[in-house]
């Protein structure tokens, strides 16, 4: 390791995803305006800092143009980001269509509506050549930047059939390969028609990661019972090459949150959000629309809650601040209207001439909002029905050292594995139970909050993104080495 350290600090790092983490907006024939977005996984990335990381990914426009591709890779270039230029319909059949429609739901465990699943039966074939068409694409633009020495990381479901494809370019790259999702069981997996040309597209890669030990456990359990492999405590064998399999649970920049509260601006917000809900305790759920963060089954608890505990109606607020994804999908604009619908139902039904019991927001909230709303928070409410991970709790957590406040969890979120000491864990299908886990919550008493407060504080600033970045791209290199010290021998 010693001797292998300065060979590192040259090594670059091509990390492969979806999107890159850019917004680009057009503003003449050969000019484009960029916006960095600071998501999670690029101050992941920011903390890696033996590796120089570059970005390959689909910059989420589309541009038809040789003359727009050409100026939009060169002001790309200097955000160190590299583009894949996708058309309007690979990625309507792509991401939209085998991504979006099938993989999403499947491994949060989600049915679709009959009609919408006889639809997707049919278009099946299609939705899966544009998907293998895709990563083919991402496999060429990463091939054409990729230096011996470098190590690629590609990210999550829409990337399952690009491990295969580098390998088929070069055995020798280091490839990792990362599901931001949960991995669901193997019986739910063995119901897709691709699955197996999926999973051994997977297992090309060198090591493959997931947020949790049980998402790890489904994959090598689909790799033996699908493919009739061998699963060992390293990861999965064929024919004597072995694949690593392996949890790296994903943290935040704590550091990040931490430091924001003590910006003047915030500050400022906080005595503000204090002064609007002085005499009543705030309740805060922050998620993107979707079905897997139980939205609707969330304010039916509180509803539960309130119609149960009389005394509370006008002591408590729900904050629910939503930020619709999706929106051309048929399903998200159902989901959005039945959040409307049960809000504008509760409110009428418990609030007053001068307060409602909840505000939902349909947006996004800027990081300093975001913030302040989780350091005034007394209650957080995260209900996914399923979430790889859920980062909106580790930023409650890292927002409330002065509050310390109850973080309600739900059990079906990789969070609960790592916070379920410190949370109150719920299944979010049972609605009595979060019912009284919003009881629980607002009555407990200081010493126990803080307790489990401290609890989860420290798991979530010395777990950070960036220690989960480091110890991911270090064990890929690591695994390589390894497997090519094997071959030697
Ligand atoms: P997501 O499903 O997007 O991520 P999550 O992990 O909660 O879920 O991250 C959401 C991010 O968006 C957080 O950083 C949050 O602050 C931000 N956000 C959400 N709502 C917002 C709002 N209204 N305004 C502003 N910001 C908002 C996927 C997986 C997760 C996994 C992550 C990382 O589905 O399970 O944890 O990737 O691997």
């Amino acid at each position: 390791k010693q001797e292998g350290q300065p060979l590192r600090q040259r090594q670059r790092l091509l990390v492969v995803a979806n999107r890159l983490p850019v917004s680009a907006v057009r503003r003449g024939e050969d000019s484009w305006s960029l916006d960095i977005s600071a998501g999670g996984l690029v101050s992941a990335l920011l903390g890696v800092k033996e590796f120089e990381a570059r970005w390959i990914g689909w910059a989420g426009v589309n541009v038809p143009d040789e003359i727009g591709q050409k100026a939009l890779t060169k002001a790309l270039a200097e955000k160190r980001c590299i583009p894949v230029f996708l058309d309007e319909e690979i990625v309507h059949q792509y991401y939209n269509g085998y991504c979006n429609n099938i993989l999403w739901p499947l491994f949060h465990y989600l049915g679709l509506p009959q009609e919408d699943r006889l639809a997707t039966t049919r278009s099946f074939q299609s939705q899966f050549a544009a998907y293998k068409k895709a990563n083919q694409m991402f496999a060429d633009v990463v091939n054409e930047h990729y230096l011996e020495g470098d190590v690629v990381w590609c990210h999550d479901y829409h990337l399952m059939f690009l491990p295969k494809c580098l390998k088929d370019y070069n055995s020798k790259m280091k490839v990792g390969w990362f599901l931001h999702t949960p991995f669901p069981s193997s019986e739910i997996h063995r119901t897709l028609p691709s699955r197996s040309e999926l999973l051994r597209s997977v297992l090309a890669a060198d090591l493959v990661g997931f947020h949790t030990y049980d998402y790890a456990r489904h994959f090598v359990s689909a790799c033996t019972r699908i493919l009739g492999l061998e699963g060992t405590p390293e990861g999965v064998e064929d024919q004597g090459r072995l694949t690593r399999v392996a949890a790296f649970p994903i943290g935040i920049d704590s550091e990040r949150f931490i430091r924001a509260l003590e910006v003047p601006q915030v500050q400022e917000h906080i005595r503000e959000l204090k002064e609007r809900f002085a005499g009543r305790k705030v309740m805060l759920g922050v998620d993107r629309l979707d079905m897997i963060k139980g939205i609707p089954q969330k304010i039916l608890a509180f509803e539960k809650f309130l119609e149960e505990n009389p005394s509370w109606r006008d002591k408590v607020v729900l904050l629910q601040i939503a930020v619709p994804t999706r929106t051309d999908v048929p399903e998200y604009q159902k989901l959005t209207s039945q959040v409307h619908e049960i809000v504008g139902r509760i409110n009428g039904r418990f609030g007053t001439l001068t307060a409602v019991p909840i505000h939902h927001l349909d947006r996004s909230l800027d990081f300093q909002a975001l913030c302040a709303l989780y350091a005034v928070t007394d209650v957080a409410l995260v209900t996914s029905l399923r979430d790889g991970m859920n980062l909106v709790s580790y930023e409650f957590v890292a927002c409330q050292d002065a509050k310390k406040g109850v973080l309600i969890l739900s059990e079906f979120a990789g969070a609960a594995q790592s916070l379920g000491a410190g949370a109150i864990l719920v299944n979010p299908w049972n609605i009595t139970e979060v019912a009284n886990s919003i009881a629980q919550a607002l009555n407990m008493d200081s010493e126990e909050r803080e307790k489990r407060h401290k609890h989860n504080f420290i798991h979530v600033t010395t777990h950070t993104a960036q220690e989960w970045a480091e110890t991911f791209v270090s064990e890929l290199n690591d695994t390589v080495v390894e497997a090519q010290i094997r071959t030697r021998q």
